[in-house]
Protein backbone atom coordinates (compact mmCIF):
# COMPACT_ATOMS: atom_id res chain seq x y z
CA UNK A 1 0.00 0.00 0.00
CA UNK A 2 1.40 3.71 -0.62
CA UNK A 3 2.76 5.70 1.97
CA UNK A 4 0.68 8.61 3.24
CA UNK A 5 1.10 11.37 4.61
CA UNK A 6 2.23 10.96 8.09
CA UNK A 7 2.59 12.66 11.35
CA UNK A 8 3.21 12.23 14.46
CA UNK A 9 1.24 14.96 16.04
CA UNK A 10 -0.59 14.87 19.62
CA UNK A 11 -3.84 16.71 20.09
CA UNK A 12 -3.65 19.87 21.91
CA UNK A 13 -6.00 19.92 24.39
CA UNK A 14 -6.15 23.12 25.90
CA UNK A 15 -6.68 23.01 30.04
CA UNK A 16 -10.31 23.46 30.92
CA UNK A 17 -10.94 26.81 32.53
CA UNK A 18 -12.30 26.25 35.67
CA UNK A 19 -15.16 23.26 36.89
CA UNK A 20 -18.35 25.58 34.36
CA UNK A 21 -15.76 24.59 31.22
CA UNK A 22 -15.68 20.86 31.92
CA UNK A 23 -16.59 18.76 29.00
CA UNK A 24 -19.99 16.98 29.66
CA UNK A 25 -19.06 13.67 27.74
CA UNK A 26 -18.28 10.43 30.16
CA UNK A 27 -16.05 7.87 28.69
CA UNK A 28 -16.01 5.72 32.11
CA UNK A 29 -19.77 5.06 33.09
CA UNK A 30 -21.75 2.77 35.23
CA UNK A 31 -20.94 -1.03 35.02
CA UNK A 32 -17.81 -0.91 36.96
CA UNK A 33 -17.98 -2.45 40.79
CA UNK A 34 -15.42 -0.64 43.19
CA UNK A 35 -16.20 -0.14 46.47
CA UNK A 36 -18.04 2.63 47.49
CA UNK A 37 -15.84 5.95 47.85
CA UNK A 38 -12.95 4.11 45.60
CA UNK A 39 -10.95 7.22 44.63
CA UNK A 40 -9.10 4.99 41.81
CA UNK A 41 -12.76 4.52 40.00
CA UNK A 42 -12.48 8.23 40.27
CA UNK A 43 -9.22 8.69 38.95
CA UNK A 44 -10.35 6.61 35.85
CA UNK A 45 -13.40 8.82 34.96
CA UNK A 46 -11.43 11.84 35.33
CA UNK A 47 -8.23 10.69 33.53
CA UNK A 48 -11.00 9.67 30.72
CA UNK A 49 -13.08 12.78 30.44
CA UNK A 50 -9.61 14.59 30.38
CA UNK A 51 -8.88 12.76 27.07
CA UNK A 52 -11.49 12.52 25.34
CA UNK A 53 -13.43 9.89 22.88
CA UNK A 54 -9.73 9.57 20.89
CA UNK A 55 -8.14 7.53 23.44
CA UNK A 56 -7.20 4.01 24.25
CA UNK A 57 -6.97 3.01 27.35
CA UNK A 58 -4.61 0.01 28.80
CA UNK A 59 -4.59 -1.49 32.07
CA UNK A 60 -2.49 -3.73 34.15
CA UNK A 61 -4.07 -6.61 36.62
CA UNK A 62 -5.67 -5.07 39.75
CA UNK A 63 -8.37 -3.19 41.05
CA UNK A 64 -8.79 -1.09 38.33
CA UNK A 65 -8.78 -4.20 35.78
CA UNK A 66 -11.16 -6.68 37.72
CA UNK A 67 -13.37 -4.20 39.45
CA UNK A 68 -14.20 -2.99 35.99
CA UNK A 69 -14.54 -5.61 33.94
CA UNK A 70 -16.61 -7.86 35.82
CA UNK A 71 -18.41 -10.80 33.68
CA UNK A 72 -20.85 -8.78 30.58
CA UNK A 73 -20.41 -5.12 31.74
CA UNK A 74 -17.65 -2.35 31.90
CA UNK A 75 -17.70 1.34 32.41
CA UNK A 76 -15.22 1.99 29.52
CA UNK A 77 -16.91 3.46 26.30
CA UNK A 78 -13.24 3.86 24.98
CA UNK A 79 -11.63 0.86 23.47
CA UNK A 80 -9.83 -0.47 26.35
CA UNK A 81 -7.47 -3.82 26.98
CA UNK A 82 -6.26 -5.68 30.22
CA UNK A 83 -2.32 -6.49 30.18
CA UNK A 84 -0.41 -8.06 32.92
CA UNK A 85 0.50 -6.91 36.24
CA UNK A 86 3.82 -5.16 35.45
CA UNK A 87 3.49 -4.62 31.72
CA UNK A 88 1.95 -1.31 32.16
CA UNK A 89 5.13 0.59 29.86
CA UNK A 90 5.35 -2.19 27.61
CA UNK A 91 2.04 -2.14 26.30
CA UNK A 92 1.83 1.80 25.87
CA UNK A 93 5.33 1.29 24.37
CA UNK A 94 3.66 -1.46 21.99
CA UNK A 95 0.49 0.04 21.73
CA UNK A 96 1.71 3.43 20.42
CA UNK A 97 4.50 2.14 18.17
CA UNK A 98 1.90 -0.48 16.35
CA UNK A 99 -0.53 3.00 15.97
CA UNK A 100 2.37 4.88 14.20
CA UNK A 101 3.72 2.05 12.09
CA UNK A 102 0.05 1.43 10.58
CA UNK A 103 -0.20 5.38 9.81
CA UNK A 104 3.03 5.78 8.41
CA UNK A 105 1.75 2.62 5.84
CA UNK A 106 -1.30 4.33 5.33
CA UNK A 107 -3.09 1.21 6.86
CA UNK A 108 -5.19 3.28 9.37
CA UNK A 109 -6.43 6.78 9.17
CA UNK A 110 -3.35 9.28 9.80
CA UNK A 111 -4.78 10.90 13.24
CA UNK A 112 -3.56 11.97 16.72
CA UNK A 113 -5.06 9.20 19.26
CA UNK A 114 -4.04 9.35 23.09
CA UNK A 115 -2.74 5.80 24.47
CA UNK A 116 -2.70 5.49 28.31
CA UNK A 117 -1.53 3.06 30.43
CA UNK A 118 -2.62 2.58 33.89
CA UNK A 119 -1.07 0.37 36.66
CA UNK A 120 -1.80 0.34 40.43
CA UNK A 121 1.76 0.79 43.05
CA UNK A 122 2.07 -2.99 42.89
CA UNK A 123 1.94 -3.38 39.05
CA UNK A 124 3.59 -0.13 38.49
CA UNK A 125 6.46 0.89 41.12
CA UNK A 126 7.18 -2.79 42.07
CA UNK A 127 6.97 -5.28 39.39
CA UNK A 128 6.27 -2.98 36.29
CA UNK A 129 9.32 -0.53 37.18
CA UNK A 130 11.63 -1.64 34.61
CA UNK A 131 8.89 -1.61 31.12
CA UNK A 132 7.78 1.73 32.81
CA UNK A 133 11.08 2.98 32.72
CA UNK A 134 12.03 1.28 29.17
CA UNK A 135 8.94 3.24 28.04
CA UNK A 136 10.10 6.83 29.03
CA UNK A 137 13.38 6.43 27.05
CA UNK A 138 11.45 6.15 23.72
CA UNK A 139 10.45 9.87 22.79
CA UNK A 140 9.52 8.78 19.74
CA UNK A 141 6.05 7.24 20.90
CA UNK A 142 3.42 9.01 22.29
CA UNK A 143 2.07 7.79 25.71
CA UNK A 144 1.08 8.70 29.14
CA UNK A 145 1.52 6.23 31.72
CA UNK A 146 -0.47 6.74 34.69
CA UNK A 147 0.21 5.19 38.14
CA UNK A 148 -2.72 5.07 40.68
CA UNK A 149 -0.96 4.40 43.78
CA UNK A 150 -3.38 3.08 46.91
CA UNK A 151 -0.45 2.66 48.69
CA UNK A 152 -1.45 -1.64 48.31
CA UNK A 153 -1.87 -4.46 46.36
CA UNK A 154 -5.39 -3.84 46.94
CA UNK A 155 -7.09 -6.07 44.51
CA UNK A 156 -5.72 -9.84 46.49
CA UNK A 157 -6.58 -8.56 49.73
CA UNK A 158 -4.39 -5.63 50.99
CA UNK A 159 -0.66 -6.82 50.82
CA UNK A 160 2.32 -4.42 51.59
CA UNK A 161 4.01 -2.63 48.23
CA UNK A 162 6.84 -0.22 47.99
CA UNK A 163 4.35 2.37 48.15
CA UNK A 164 2.72 1.71 51.31
CA UNK A 165 3.18 4.07 54.11
CA UNK A 166 5.81 3.46 56.69
CA UNK A 167 4.06 1.44 59.70
CA UNK A 168 0.86 0.60 58.25
CA UNK A 169 -1.12 -2.28 58.80
CA UNK A 170 -1.55 -4.81 55.98
CA UNK A 171 -2.27 -8.23 55.49
CA UNK A 172 1.40 -8.63 54.80
CA UNK A 173 2.25 -6.46 58.04
CA UNK A 174 0.21 -6.83 60.67
CA UNK A 175 0.87 -5.34 64.10
CA UNK A 176 1.02 -7.52 66.99
CA UNK A 177 2.37 -7.68 70.80
CA UNK A 178 5.77 -8.68 70.03
CA UNK A 179 6.37 -6.40 66.82
CA UNK A 180 3.84 -3.43 66.74
CA UNK A 181 5.49 -1.92 63.16
CA UNK A 182 6.71 -4.79 60.80
CA UNK A 183 6.53 -2.50 57.93
CA UNK A 184 9.49 0.16 58.44
CA UNK A 185 10.62 1.35 55.21
CA UNK A 186 9.48 5.13 54.21
CA UNK A 187 7.57 4.73 50.74
CA UNK A 188 9.03 5.03 47.00
CA UNK A 189 9.37 8.67 45.56
CA UNK A 190 8.10 7.26 42.37
CA UNK A 191 7.48 10.70 40.27
CA UNK A 192 10.88 11.81 41.49
CA UNK A 193 12.80 8.87 40.43
CA UNK A 194 10.97 9.08 36.82
CA UNK A 195 12.07 12.67 36.07
CA UNK A 196 14.86 12.17 37.87
CA UNK A 197 16.34 8.96 35.32
CA UNK A 198 14.65 9.95 31.83
CA UNK A 199 16.02 12.81 30.15
CA UNK A 200 13.38 12.05 27.06
CA UNK A 201 10.52 11.85 29.10
CA UNK A 202 9.35 16.17 28.96
CA UNK A 203 6.66 15.81 31.74
CA UNK A 204 6.17 14.03 35.31
CA UNK A 205 3.29 15.14 37.39
CA UNK A 206 1.70 14.37 40.28
CA UNK A 207 -2.24 14.51 41.05
CA UNK A 208 -4.39 13.73 43.73
CA UNK A 209 -8.48 13.34 42.95
CA UNK A 210 -9.71 15.40 45.37
CA UNK A 211 -8.08 18.43 42.94
CA UNK A 212 -10.23 16.99 39.87
CA UNK A 213 -9.77 20.35 37.22
CA UNK A 214 -6.11 20.62 38.13
CA UNK A 215 -5.84 16.52 37.76
CA UNK A 216 -7.50 16.41 34.46
CA UNK A 217 -5.49 19.56 32.59
CA UNK A 218 -2.10 17.62 34.10
CA UNK A 219 -3.61 14.84 32.24
CA UNK A 220 -4.61 17.03 29.42
CA UNK A 221 -1.05 18.54 28.82
CA UNK A 222 1.33 15.02 29.40
CA UNK A 223 -1.08 14.25 26.11
CA UNK A 224 -0.58 17.47 24.20
CA UNK A 225 3.22 17.64 25.18
CA UNK A 226 3.89 13.97 23.77
CA UNK A 227 6.48 11.56 23.94
CA UNK A 228 6.50 9.25 26.56
CA UNK A 229 5.09 10.74 29.84
CA UNK A 230 4.22 9.68 33.44
CA UNK A 231 1.87 10.63 36.20
CA UNK A 232 1.80 9.92 39.71
CA UNK A 233 -1.88 9.83 41.34
CA UNK A 234 -2.24 8.95 45.34
CA UNK A 235 -5.85 7.30 45.60
CA UNK A 236 -7.38 6.99 48.98
CA UNK A 237 -8.68 3.67 49.02
CA UNK A 238 -11.30 3.30 51.95
CA UNK A 239 -11.03 -0.52 52.49
CA UNK A 240 -7.17 -0.97 52.54
CA UNK A 241 -6.79 2.07 54.36
CA UNK A 242 -9.56 1.49 56.74
CA UNK A 243 -11.73 4.68 56.62
CA UNK A 244 -15.57 5.29 56.26
CA UNK A 245 -15.83 6.02 52.65
CA UNK A 246 -17.43 9.36 52.70
CA UNK A 247 -13.99 10.26 53.66
CA UNK A 248 -12.14 9.98 50.90
CA UNK A 249 -12.04 13.42 49.12
CA UNK A 250 -10.97 14.54 52.73
CA UNK A 251 -7.88 12.65 52.85
CA UNK A 252 -7.02 13.29 49.50
CA UNK A 253 -7.02 17.18 50.51
CA UNK A 254 -4.98 16.18 53.97
CA UNK A 255 -2.47 14.27 52.38
CA UNK A 256 -1.87 17.69 50.61
CA UNK A 257 -1.97 19.61 53.36
CA UNK A 258 -0.03 17.88 55.59
CA UNK A 259 3.34 18.08 52.76
CA UNK A 260 3.25 13.94 52.52
CA UNK A 261 2.13 14.31 49.26
CA UNK A 262 2.96 17.29 47.25
CA UNK A 263 1.08 18.32 44.13
CA UNK A 264 3.46 19.40 41.35
CA UNK A 265 4.87 19.15 37.48
CA UNK A 266 8.02 19.18 35.85
CA UNK A 267 7.72 19.94 32.42
CA UNK A 268 11.31 20.09 30.59
CA UNK A 269 13.29 19.90 33.89
CA UNK A 270 11.27 23.48 35.44
CA UNK A 271 9.27 22.39 38.39
CA UNK A 272 6.40 23.64 39.25
CA UNK A 273 4.21 23.31 42.40
CA UNK A 274 0.19 23.63 42.28
CA UNK A 275 -2.29 24.56 44.71
CA UNK A 276 -1.84 23.94 48.69
CA UNK A 277 1.65 22.65 48.04
CA UNK A 278 2.83 25.59 46.37
CA UNK A 279 0.75 27.88 49.22
CA UNK A 280 3.29 25.67 51.41
CA UNK A 281 6.24 26.14 49.43
CA UNK A 282 5.70 29.76 49.98
CA UNK A 283 5.38 29.69 53.45
CA UNK A 284 2.15 28.31 55.06
CA UNK A 285 2.33 25.90 57.41
CA UNK A 286 1.86 22.28 57.04
CA UNK A 287 -0.89 20.93 58.86
CA UNK A 288 0.63 18.39 61.29
CA UNK A 289 0.41 14.53 60.01
CA UNK A 290 -1.51 13.16 62.86
CA UNK A 291 -4.74 15.20 61.32
CA UNK A 292 -4.13 12.49 58.34
CA UNK A 293 -3.32 9.09 60.08
CA UNK A 294 -5.61 8.94 62.86
CA UNK A 295 -8.40 9.21 60.56
CA UNK A 296 -7.41 5.46 59.44
CA UNK A 297 -7.61 2.19 60.63
CA UNK A 298 -3.99 1.03 59.56
CA UNK A 299 -2.40 3.40 61.51
CA UNK A 300 -4.49 2.72 64.55
CA UNK A 301 -2.26 0.74 66.71
CA UNK A 302 0.67 4.32 66.11
CA UNK A 303 1.58 5.28 69.68
CA UNK A 304 2.62 9.05 70.53
CA UNK A 305 6.14 7.96 69.34
CA UNK A 306 5.31 6.33 65.77
CA UNK A 307 3.05 9.59 64.99
CA UNK A 308 6.27 11.77 65.95
CA UNK A 309 8.39 9.67 63.96
CA UNK A 310 6.07 9.93 60.80
CA UNK A 311 5.98 13.37 61.26
CA UNK A 312 9.98 13.48 61.23
CA UNK A 313 10.57 11.73 58.48
CA UNK A 314 7.69 14.43 56.42
CA UNK A 315 9.42 16.67 58.23
CA UNK A 316 12.71 15.79 56.23
CA UNK A 317 11.33 15.48 53.07
CA UNK A 318 10.53 18.98 53.06
CA UNK A 319 13.61 19.80 54.82
CA UNK A 320 16.25 18.11 52.32
CA UNK A 321 14.84 16.74 49.45
CA UNK A 322 15.15 18.90 46.65
CA UNK A 323 10.81 17.55 46.15
CA UNK A 324 9.25 18.17 48.09
CA UNK A 325 9.57 22.01 49.82
CA UNK A 326 12.17 22.98 46.94
CA UNK A 327 15.14 23.47 49.43
CA UNK A 328 18.46 23.45 49.42
CA UNK A 329 18.78 25.33 45.92
CA UNK A 330 21.83 27.02 45.15
CA UNK A 331 21.80 28.54 41.77
CA UNK A 332 25.58 30.06 41.21
CA UNK A 333 26.97 26.75 42.52
CA UNK A 334 25.07 24.81 40.27
CA UNK A 335 25.35 26.98 37.23
CA UNK A 336 29.16 26.34 37.56
CA UNK A 337 29.38 23.26 37.89
CA UNK A 338 26.96 21.58 35.40
CA UNK A 339 28.65 24.01 32.56
CA UNK A 340 32.19 22.87 34.14
CA UNK A 341 33.88 19.57 31.64
CA UNK A 342 35.74 18.53 35.09
CA UNK A 343 35.14 15.11 36.23
CA UNK A 344 32.21 13.34 38.83
CA UNK A 345 34.89 13.10 41.42
CA UNK A 346 36.20 16.36 41.31
CA UNK A 347 33.11 18.39 41.01
CA UNK A 348 32.09 16.29 44.06
CA UNK A 349 35.32 17.70 45.77
CA UNK A 350 35.01 21.46 44.46
CA UNK A 351 31.22 22.00 44.92
CA UNK A 352 29.91 23.76 48.04
CA UNK A 353 26.39 23.74 46.89
CA UNK A 354 24.03 20.90 45.13
CA UNK A 355 26.36 18.77 42.34
CA UNK A 356 24.23 18.26 39.38
CA UNK A 357 25.18 14.29 38.37
CA UNK A 358 24.98 13.17 35.30
CA UNK A 359 21.55 14.24 34.17
CA UNK A 360 20.07 13.01 37.72
CA UNK A 361 18.46 16.56 39.24
CA UNK A 362 16.44 15.38 41.45
CA UNK A 363 17.43 14.43 45.19
CA UNK A 364 15.65 10.96 45.58
CA UNK A 365 16.37 9.60 48.85
CA UNK A 366 15.63 11.66 52.22
CA UNK A 367 18.91 12.47 53.80
CA UNK A 368 21.69 12.78 51.04
CA UNK A 369 22.65 16.01 50.81
CA UNK A 370 24.49 17.88 48.60
CA UNK A 371 27.43 17.57 50.56
CA UNK A 372 27.09 13.83 50.38
CA UNK A 373 27.09 14.22 46.72
CA UNK A 374 23.69 13.43 45.83
CA UNK A 375 21.52 14.29 42.97
CA UNK A 376 19.93 17.66 42.60
CA UNK A 377 18.41 20.46 41.21
CA UNK A 378 14.85 21.56 39.23
CA UNK A 379 14.60 25.09 39.30
CA UNK A 380 11.14 26.32 39.91
CA UNK A 381 9.64 28.79 37.11
CA UNK A 382 10.52 31.70 39.56
CA UNK A 383 13.49 30.92 39.71
CA UNK A 384 13.78 30.51 35.54
CA UNK A 385 12.23 33.97 35.70
CA UNK A 386 15.06 35.51 37.65
CA UNK A 387 18.25 33.82 35.87
C1 LIG B 1 2.45 -11.75 37.78
C2 LIG B 1 1.28 -11.69 38.69
N1 LIG B 1 1.46 -11.86 40.01
C3 LIG B 1 0.41 -11.79 40.85
C4 LIG B 1 -0.85 -11.54 40.37
C5 LIG B 1 -2.02 -11.48 41.32
N2 LIG B 1 -2.52 -10.13 41.44
C6 LIG B 1 -3.58 -9.69 40.74
S1 LIG B 1 -4.02 -8.11 41.06
C7 LIG B 1 -2.78 -7.98 42.19
C8 LIG B 1 -2.62 -6.70 42.98
C9 LIG B 1 -2.05 -5.57 42.17
O1 LIG B 1 -1.79 -4.47 42.99
P1 LIG B 1 -1.73 -3.03 42.38
O2 LIG B 1 -0.94 -3.02 41.14
O3 LIG B 1 -1.27 -2.10 43.44
O4 LIG B 1 -3.23 -2.72 41.97
P2 LIG B 1 -4.49 -2.64 42.97
O5 LIG B 1 -5.00 -4.03 43.11
O6 LIG B 1 -4.03 -2.07 44.24
O7 LIG B 1 -5.47 -1.76 42.28
C10 LIG B 1 -2.04 -9.17 42.29
C11 LIG B 1 -0.91 -9.40 43.21
C12 LIG B 1 -0.99 -11.39 38.97
N3 LIG B 1 -2.18 -11.13 38.43
N4 LIG B 1 0.07 -11.46 38.16
S1 LIG C 1 -10.04 -2.03 47.38
FE1 LIG C 1 -9.56 0.17 47.23
S2 LIG C 1 -8.79 0.52 45.13
FE2 LIG C 1 -9.83 -1.49 45.18
S3 LIG C 1 -11.91 -1.06 44.46
FE3 LIG C 1 -11.92 -0.97 46.74
S4 LIG C 1 -11.54 1.21 47.25
FE4 LIG C 1 -10.98 0.90 45.09
MG1 LIG D 1 -2.40 -0.79 44.63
Amino acid sequence: MAETTFSNATHILEPFRGIKKVTLEEYFTSGHRTCQGCESALVMKLMVKAAGPRTIVLGSTGCMYVANTTYYTTPWVVPWMHTQLGSSGSAALGTAAGLKALMRKGKMKSEPINVIAFCGDGGGADMGVGAISATLTHKEYNSLILLYDNESYANTDIQLSGMTPYGANTTFSPPGRVKRLIHTRWKKNMAGMMAAGHPECRYVATVCASYAVEMMNKVRRSLTIGGPTFIHSLDPCPKGWDYDPMLSHELGELAIETGLFPLYEIEDGVLKFYGKTKAIVDGRARKPVREYLLKQGRFAHFTEEDLAHFQAKVDEMWDKWEIPGGARREVTARRSVSASPVSLGARRKTASGPVLLCGCRVALHPGRTARGGAALGWLTTSERRRR
